[in-house]
């Protein structure tokens, strides 16, 4: 009962704007990608949920002089690589992955492909990802009959995802009277209602007293 008391009361206070919701679609035949999101969302957000997922990673060979791809091999990484997600404290940046993304295609036990996978809420609230030191190996391939198995060089990697972020404000309970602003209002309210329950009891304690009072302080300023 409590607990769900609490509950309701902080999803009551906890204003929630909206995910946005971002897809990439990237590749490289060894060169840096920098993608950026089209949009932004606010980088002064209190927190940030997010969520990210890396859906399709795939790769072209060249045999013969012919591309023959894209192959896919998303399921030749590591699935805790391709996906992540939770809730960090603003402003932004935010960093959500800086590892590399390595997929051992033909199952040798050796990486054939790589890359270091950079991505962000950057300062200014947009998505990033910065894909460098891309290795575009060779891979064991089945290419049928009367080929059979042929050493193949990798050309190009294929990168499709997206990345959810939702922007949290918290509640600014020691802005008691709600103007946007703690100041000395707000302290004359919790003052003027000192000792009682409501208006002033800041941390929700039942009683207005001087951890309410210390809470304001602390808040001074614009919420
Ligand atoms: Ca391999
Ligand atoms: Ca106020
Ligand atoms: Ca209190």
């Amino acid at each position: 009962m409590y607990i769900s008391t609490l509950i309701a009361i902080t999803l009551s206070h906890t204003q929630i704007a909206g995910t946005t919701h971002w897809e990439f679609s990237e590749n490289s035949n060894g060169n840096d990608v920098h993608w950026v999101s089209p949009t932004s969302v606010d980088a002064n957000a209190d927190q940030f949920e997010y969520q990210f997922e890396i859906t399709y990673v795939a790769v072209d060979i060249i045999f013969l002089g012919q591309i023959i791809g894209p192959n896919d091999v998303t399921d030749q990484i590591d699935p805790a690589l391709l996906f992540g997600f939770g809730v960090e404290n603003g402003p932004a940046p935010l960093v959500f992955m800086d590892e590399p993304l390595e997929a051992d295609a033909d199952g040798d036990a050796e990486i054939d492909v790589s890359a270091n996978i950079f991505m962000q809420l950057n300062a200014k609230g947009f998505g990033q990802m910065d894909i460098t030191e891309v290795f575009l190996g060779d891979v064991m391939v089945d290419m049928g009959w009367p080929l059979g198995w042929q050493n193949v060089d990798i050309d190009r990697i294929y990168m499709d995802g997206y990345m959810d972020i939702t922007p949290i404000t918290l509640p600014c309970n020691e802005d008691i009277n709600g103007d946007g602003q703690v100041n000395v209002t707000d302290i004359l309210t919790a003052i003027g209602n000192w000792g009682g329950s409501g208006d002033g009891d800041v941390d929700g304690s039942g009683t207005v007293d001087v951890t309410d009072l210390l809470a304001i302080v602390g808040a001074w300023g614009p919420c």
